[in-house]
């Protein structure tokens, strides 16, 4: 049956990448063991349901720059499945969004939703325009014209949006803004919002801190061992790369690497993170090749210079590596090195960072693994946490939502964890994360009725 439904998509897949089929691909694979478990999954076509989204929503998002000249790019709403709950996921402004990129983010969307135990659904959406170079006032008017044609699908009830990459509390903050003058509503209609106008507080740094605070839990259960002093890997240097890496200092670990699209930096004294925030945060996304030029010591390789398949960040021995930029930036090359250099855990804060071929041989050679949809379900999470803050009207203190955030994100490890012992896969979190999210919404599907 999965074989079938793999080849069904495979054929009526004629958009430009793979990757939603390889995001369903590894769900479909991991739900091998239990989907003749109950012949319900059959009945009610659960499988093939939830490979199909609800919605695909396309729209022309036309805005003008600062020197008048009118531009046009494609926006998306991807609305998944909304059966636990409103859809629920992150906007991407990037010059690689398309179709395809979007259905396998709100794909896994589902699962990383289902997971938190929240009720949430599965959504994401975006746009191919590229924020980089662009000022202030140009994604000003970008995001009031990407709301002017996203606001009828949306509502505190129907689907809340958030950030991911290019877009953080500041494009969220101009979306809310457009949306409020054309409806007049003062709604909860996207989380990730600035604290003055209902976001909530630690939402910029939720993700991150979540990705860390799963790694440390994982770590104490499965190897008794902690970050502190450890030396640690992080790619990337936006908004999960920074305060994984806020939160990898202040528990003692040493950070010696961080990336951006034009190249990585190694630190051996530990990456300033001051530095990296003057670079990258606000809006500015300055090449990290500056970085370099500031901080004696530290070494910036381009790009360019990456050999084939191999990234630089991945090359420095580590105890445990943080993949936090994009997909796919972990390679087959790039695990072997890791290996090599007796790394005992890959946690990713990106969404599906590492390819499947990599996966698979860190499961081989028994490094610890979790994938993105269990590891950085924190960001998503306190969006939720702000959906509740703002229908009751209350604001939560920076504590409570770190200690529910903590609390939250021992619970997923533990339940990916028993689910992976359950099932016979022990210690394999990719089938566990998979398998306890999938429970959960075949379950609600089945309810539902269809
Ligand atoms: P940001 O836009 O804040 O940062 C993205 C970082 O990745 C930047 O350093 C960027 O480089 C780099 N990057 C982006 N695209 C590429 C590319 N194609 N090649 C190389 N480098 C690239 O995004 P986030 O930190 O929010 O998102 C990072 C990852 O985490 C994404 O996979 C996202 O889906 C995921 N995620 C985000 C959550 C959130 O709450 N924001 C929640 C859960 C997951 P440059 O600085 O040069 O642009
Ligand atoms: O990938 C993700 O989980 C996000 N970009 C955050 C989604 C959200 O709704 O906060």
């Amino acid at each position: 049956m999965i074989k079938k439904i793999l080849a069904n998509l495979e054929k009526s897949n004629c958009l430009t990448d793979n990757t939603f089929l390889q995001a369903v691909s590894e769900v479909l694979t991991s739900l091998e063991p239990i989907v003749k478990s109950d012949s319900r999954y059959e009945r009610f076509a659960i499988l093939e349901r939830l490979v199909t989204p609800d919605r695909i929503i396309q729209f022309k998002v036309q805005w003008v720059d600062d020197n008048n000249q009118v531009h046009i790019n494609n926006g998306y709403r991807i609305q998944f499945n909304n059966s636990l709950g409103p859809y629920k996921g992150g906007l991407r402004f990037h010059p690689s969004v398309t179709a395809s990129v979007l259905k396998f983010l709100a794909f896994e969307q589902i699962f990383k939703n289902s997971l938190t135990g929240l009720p949430i659904g599965g959504a994401k959406g975006g746009s191919d325009f590229d924020p980089k170079g662009k000022s202030d006032f140009e994604i000003m008017r970008f995001c009031r014209a990407f709301m002017r044609e996203l606001y009828p699908y949306i509502g505190a009830r129907v689907d809340v949006p958030a950030g991911d990459i290019g877009v953080g509390s500041r494009e969220i903050g101009y979306l809310f803004g457009e949306y409020k003058r054309i409806t007049h509503q003062y709604d909860g209609i996207l989380s990730g919002k600035p604290y003055a106008f209902g976001g909530s507080l630690m939402r910029p740094q939720a993700t991150g801190y979540g990705v860390v605070y799963f790694a440390r839990e994982m770590l104490a259960q499965e190897l008794q061992e902690s970050l502190e002093g450890k030396i640690c890997t992080v790619s990337g240097a936006g908004n999960v790369a920074i305060h994984t890496i806020e939160k990898l200092q202040q528990l003692g670990a040493i950070v010696v690497t961080c990336s951006d699209s034009d190249g990585a930096i190694y630190d051996p004294r530990g990456i300033d993170l001051h530095q990296v925030r003057e670079l990258k945060e606000g809006g500015r996304r300055l090449s990290l090749a500056e970085y370099a030029r500031q901080i004696p010591g530290s070494i910036f390789t381009p790009k360019s210079e990456y050999l084939k398949e191999a990234h630089a960040v991945w090359q420095i021995p580590c105890f445990a590596a943080f993949p936090c930029a994009t997909q796919n930036e972990l390679t087959l090359t790039d695990a072997q090195k890791l290996v090599e250099n007796g790394c005992v855990a890959v946690v990713e804060g990106a969404n599906m960072p590492t390819t499947p071929e990599a996966i698979e041989l860190f499961q081989r050679e028994g490094v610890l693994f979790s994938p993105g949809k269990a590891s950085n379900a924190g960001g998503v999470a306190v969006s939720e946490f702000e959906m509740s803050q703002n229908a009751s009207m209350e604001k939560w203190d920076f504590d409570k939502v770190d200690r529910k955030l903590n609390e939250l994100m021992c619970q997923i490890y533990k339940r990916v964890a028993l689910t992976a012992k359950e099932y016979g896969v022990e210690r394999n979190f990719v089938d566990g994360a998979n398998i306890a999210a999938f429970k959960r919404v075949a379950e609600a599907m089945i309810l539902e009725g269809a």
